[in-house]
């Protein structure tokens, strides 16, 4: 298994977070989202949108490609059911996933590379702009998983509503989100960093890890 992806975007580190939790090997290929390696034509052909990550696998002797992290989270819970980041009810499932589209559809595309460009080319303030909608989004997150959260953000079990918290959070510091304001979430961060697998998956734990 082949893992495109870049050090610091989240949406990476989520699917390594997802990878090393299950125990899956896989190899690092990095894709320089400073150097524009997204937009280049070989890039293009593994996901024509241009973006990162991109989980290359093999089924029946055939080598596919999968984009999206929250679809290649769904491959992976059911390629390796063994170690699972899905509680076991119905209704759990329901709510986890719900945390991890607030952030996956609710919060990291206000920050991304190309739309932050754009904003810039249009004169916007692309940082204050990035930060409003993450403190909004993160707000949101901390009320949903009042309902919800153990020691992890669904109960006492680390699920993937946690691969896509750890790095919304590392993305809201980038961007200058106010992560004090969410002591909840702060405090499930703490739990999850304690974890070999989430140490192994942080972006400073990359072989493209620049200071
Ligand atoms: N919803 C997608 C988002 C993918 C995405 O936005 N990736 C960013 C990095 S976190 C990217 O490749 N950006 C490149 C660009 O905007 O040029 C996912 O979960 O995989």
């Amino acid at each position: 298994m082949k893992l495109y992806n870049y050090w610091r975007s989240s949406s990476s580190y989520r699917v390594r977070l997802a990878l090393h939790f299950k125990g899956v090997p896989y190899e690092y290929v990095a894709v320089s989202l400073l150097k524009g390696d997204q937009h280049q034509a070989e890039h293009r052909l593994r996901n024509p949108a241009g973006y990162v990550p991109v989980l290359e696998v093999e089924e029946n002797g055939k080598l596919a490609v999968l984009s999206q992290s929250v679809a290649i989270f769904e491959y992976l819970e059911e390629r390796f059911p063994q170690k699972p980041l899905l509680p076991k009810s119905l209704v759990g499932r329901g709510q986890v996933r719900a945390l991890a589209e607030l952030i996956n559809s609710g919060i990291q595309p206000f920050h991304n590379l190309s739309t932050l460009n754009h904003l810039k080319a249009l004169g916007v303030d692309d940082k204050k702009w990035a930060a409003h909608f993450i403190d909004q989004g993160l707000e949101g997150l901390e009320k949903l998983a009042a309902k919800t959260a153990g020691r992890f953000l669904f109960g006492d079990d680390f699920t993937w509503a946690d691969c896509c918290l750890i790095p919304q959070l590392f993305g809201a510091r980038r961007f200058g989100g106010n992560v004090d304001a969410f002591p909840l979430l702060l405090r499930v961060e703490q739990a999850c960093l304690a974890l070999p697998h989430v140490q192994a998956a942080r972006p400073e734990a990359q072989p493209d890890a620049q200071a």
